[in-house]
């Protein structure tokens, strides 16, 4: 079957100073001398630059000015011949080049389909194509980074040092399938069933770094709880640096969840306002209030918010109903501008939560140690990462892992208890095999390929 040509805008679709149309395919060269007139020729200057007229294809009138660069197969991002036209980034012109490229004969890529034809093209594997959606959409710079690795192929090498053993040791118990007549010899067994072992042990600790990955993807969730009026709204908007949720002296302002994220010294938060935690008769606070409640198992951390003038001590009461739940609590004692004696008076001990602050969101004062403690908190959770950095964010990948290292498992268990067939030992190491590959794509089906990209924007 013909490769089709595809053409899709490669920039955001806004207007902007600059738009980048991006077209891939055997036909690219052909479109790029039929809608361009430029000073050279680009394609006696791959990978140059040249200024010219983009025209259109049927009218051959000129659309706009703009730069044209070629980048022959199969040294471009897709592997195969690549133009791209920059010009005026006006959405208006956007449609007419595309237009003109459509009337040529290239077809609208469909989202992903640029880095689908990359990875295709043996231009990279598939994790790495997973991490250049994670690099255009990362916020952080956390994020980022790891995503950066990813794209490098730190992932891709951890997974193909994990593999090299188990392939060995499948050579071998192969080998003595083929010639059954020949026992295995049981220290070459257990040679083997040591090195599943270590392979293993390596994959579960490539699992491990996933809580610190969906940390870093994700953010670390944060849950502001306490009684009506203590300040949680007040903190919420301090903490995301704009006015996001409602801040009254009536207390039960805040019914619906309110959930936004920062990014705080690199690291990404979710934060998640709630109702004061009271007994009410209003309909519509009590269902505020019940949301909060469930919501207390979604925290990685809760900031249990404590007004400094409730001198009757009534947030006791609101705050038992965290001691059920086994949640990091942080005790945040607000309002320290109406009470200058807050720090004697207020106070938790570990058993009931791990730290106390004392600030006041209506003056600021604390509010920087809080965040201080809080970035600090995720920075030492760094020590979750593997041993070469690597770590892993994707939940396909996490999945690929879990069934890589239970059939390891199942493998030395046959290995330590005896009399399993070397057969079913062969197809356990296999099947982890087919795991690991395909995380790296070195196998896929077109529904996995369809899941990944359909995820991509358009132009990627
Ligand atoms: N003086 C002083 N007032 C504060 C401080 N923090 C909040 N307030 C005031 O306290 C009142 C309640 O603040 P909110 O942030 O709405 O409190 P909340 O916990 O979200 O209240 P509910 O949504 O009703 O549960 C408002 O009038 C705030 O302006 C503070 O540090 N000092
Ligand atoms: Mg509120």
């Amino acid at each position: 079957m013909e490769e089709t040509t595809i053409a899709a805008l490669a920039t955001a679709p806004a207007p902007a100073g600059v738009a980048v149309v991006r077209v891939s395919g055997p036909r690219a060269r052909l479109a790029l001398k039929s809608i361009f007139d430029g000073k050279r020729d680009p394609l006696r200057h791959p990978r140059t630059l040249v200024y010219g007229d983009i025209l259109d294809f049927k009218t051959s009138a000129p659309i706009d000015k703009g730069l044209a660069v070629f980048m022959p197969a199969p040294w471009s991002f897709t592997g195969e011949d690549v133009v791209e036209f920059q010009f005026h980034g006006s959405p208006v012109l956007v449609q007419r080049v595309l237009r003109s490229l459509y009337a040529y004969g290239a077809v609208p890529a469909v989202a992903g389909e640029f880095t689908k034809r990359a990875f295709l093209n043996g231009k990279m594997d598939l994790a790495q194509a997973e991490a250049i959606a994670d690099v255009v959409s990362a916020k952080t710079e956390e994020e980022l980074r790891f995503a950066g690795e990813q794209l490098k192929g730190r992932l891709s090498q951890a997974v193909a040092l994990v593999g090299e053993p188990l392939r060995d040791s499948l050579a071998e118990l192969e080998a003595t399938i083929d010639f059954p007549d020949e026992d295995i010899r049981p220290d070459a067994l257990e040679d083997i069933g040591a090195r599943v072992s270590v392979a293993r042990a390596k994959i579960e600790q490539l699992l491990s770094t996933y809580a610190f990955g969906s940390l870093v993807r994700d953010g670390v969730r944060v849950l502001l709880c306490g009684r009506p009026n203590s300040g949680k709204s007040s903190l919420l908007n301090l903490l995301l640096g704009k006015k996001r949720a409602i801040v009254s002296e009536i207390s039960g302002t805040t019914r619906d969840l309110i959930e936004d994220e920062a990014s705080l010294a690199g690291h990404k938060f979710v934060f998640c306002d709630s109702a004061g935690l009271r007994e009410t008769t209003d309909e519509i606070e009590k269902i505020g209030v019940e949301l909060a409640k469930e919501r207390i198992p979604w925290a990685d951390l809760v900031l249990f918010l404590v007004d400094a003038t409730d001198s009757a001590g009534e947030w006791k009461e609101a705050m038992r109903l965290l001691a059920d739940h086994d949640k990091r609590v942080w005790m945040v004692i607000n309002k320290i501008d109406l009470n200058p004696n807050a720090l004697s008076q207020f106070y938790c001990d570990s058993t009931q939560c791990q730290q106390n602050f004392y600030i006041s969101a209506k003056t600021g004062a604390g509010i920087g140690p809080l965040i201080e403690a809080l970035v600090d908190d995720v920075a030492n959770r760094l020590p979750e990462r593997g041993e070469a950095g690597e770590v892993v964010t994707n939940e396909r990948h996490r999945e690929c892992l879990i069934r890589a290292s239970s059939a390891l498992e199942r493998c030395i268990g046959g290995v330590q208890s005896g009399g399993i067939p070397i057969s079913i030992l062969a197809s356990d190491i296999k099947e982890a095999l087919n795991a690991l590959d395909e995380i790296v794509g070195k196998t896929y089906t077109e529904d996995i390929l369809g899941r990944i990209f359909s995820k991509f924007c358009i132009g990627k």
